[in-house]
């Protein structure tokens, strides 16, 4: 794919945000394994998808995820203290710890939710779009999902909408092979979800997601497009999930080794930071630099949330949706 538009700066604000991304579900995962967090679901590996497509994205326009978010949020913007506490169920969190790892929302940086029930939050993207647009807004409303969630109703229901109102939504379906332990090629019918997008006349597009550059090319078509007023696109992004699906689970019980290392050997960060440096664009010494940055904000971070106090008990039916008194 040719790349017309990386420059500079958004080639390094790419790298630094997949490597944050990175660090911080290391940590994220420490955390875990240490009995702070439950139900952490990593995005090591798809690390690009949502950082090539962010770039478009200024704070205004909409971010909205799944059980499985931290990258989005974090390529979106968000403070990595106040997520790290929110993982962690401290009161600095981004819902105050009452909504953990699967629940972090920030609304004034556009990042409306990740939601862990499976394809719910593409209905919201939709009528945020609708919003946007009723409102003359130009903002531009993004839904993360997965392959998993691709063959939920509310997906073929919100591209049909999307598709005659012409809303400025982009439905991102990140296809990293396995819906828990199912197995992409048995669930999903036809072989392509990008292709579903025909049947609703919208832009359909297949790219790798292991390609920060990629994914960023095909993103700005999209971003460009729903700004214009043409309407929504469909991705479907080609990635891959490192470790198991939430982190109890052994991924080699359901996948071969052969496969995970394919997927490995071509790497989101080892590939952007080639082709840095194949471009030079930056030096290996400032990539060291940023590097040593991100690790520093990420234990800076896990500093700050485990040092945070937990919410007091008297606090615990407020802000909540439903309370009961
Ligand atoms: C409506 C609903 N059904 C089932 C589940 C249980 N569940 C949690 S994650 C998951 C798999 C989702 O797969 P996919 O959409 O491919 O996302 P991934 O985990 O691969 O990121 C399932 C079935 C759920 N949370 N919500
Ligand atoms: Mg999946």
């Amino acid at each position: 794919m040719p790349y017309t538009e990386i420059n500079r700066d958004s080639l390094l604000w790419m790298y630094e945000t997949m490597v944050t991304i990175r660090r911080f579900e290391e940590q994220s995962r420490r955390e875990a394994d240490a009995g702070k967090l439950r139900g952490m679901h990593s995005s090591v590996g798809q690390e690009a998808v949502p950082t090539g497509l962010c770039a478009h994205l200024d704070e205004n326009d909409y971010v909205l995820g799944t059980h499985r978010s931290h990258h989005h949020c974090i390529a979106k913007g968000l403070d990595l203290n106040h997520m790290m506490a929110e993982l962690l169920g401290k009161s600095t969190g981004t819902g105050k710890g009452k909504g953990g790892t699967m629940h972090i929302a920030d609304i004034d940086r556009g990042m409306l939710g990740a939601n862990g029930v499976v394809g719910s939050n593409i209905p919201v993207a939709t009528g945020v779009a609708l919003t946007a647009k009723v409102k003359g807004t130009n903002q531009v409303s993004v839904v993360f999902f997965g392959d998993g969630a691709s063959s939920q109703g509310v997906l073929h229901e919100s591209m049909n909408l999307a598709g005659i109102w012409k809303l400025p939504v982009i439905f991102v379906c990140e296809n990293n092979r396995y819906a828990e332990a199912t197995p992409f090629e048995y669930s999903v019918a036809g072989g392509s979800i990008s292709n579903r997008a025909d049947g609703y006349g919208i832009p359909g597009v297949s790219v790798d997601g292991q390609s920060v550059m990629d994914m960023f090319e095909v993103g700005r078509e999209a971003v460009a497009r729903a700004r214009a007023g043409d309407g929504p696109t469909l991705i479907e992004a080609q990635t891959y999930r490192y470790m198991g699906h939430f982190g109890a689970d052994d991924p080699l019980g359901y996948r071969s080794a052969e496969e995970q290392q394919y997927y490995i050997d071509r790497d989101c960060i080892a590939n952007c930071r080639a082709h840095i440096l194949e471009g030079s664009f930056a030096e290996e010494s400032e990539l060291e630099e940023i590097d040593a940055s991100c690790l520093a904000a990420v234990n800076e971070a896990t500093e700050f949330a485990n040092k945070s106090p937990f919410p007091d008990p008297e606090e615990l039916l407020q802000d909540v949706y439903v309370s009961y008194s």
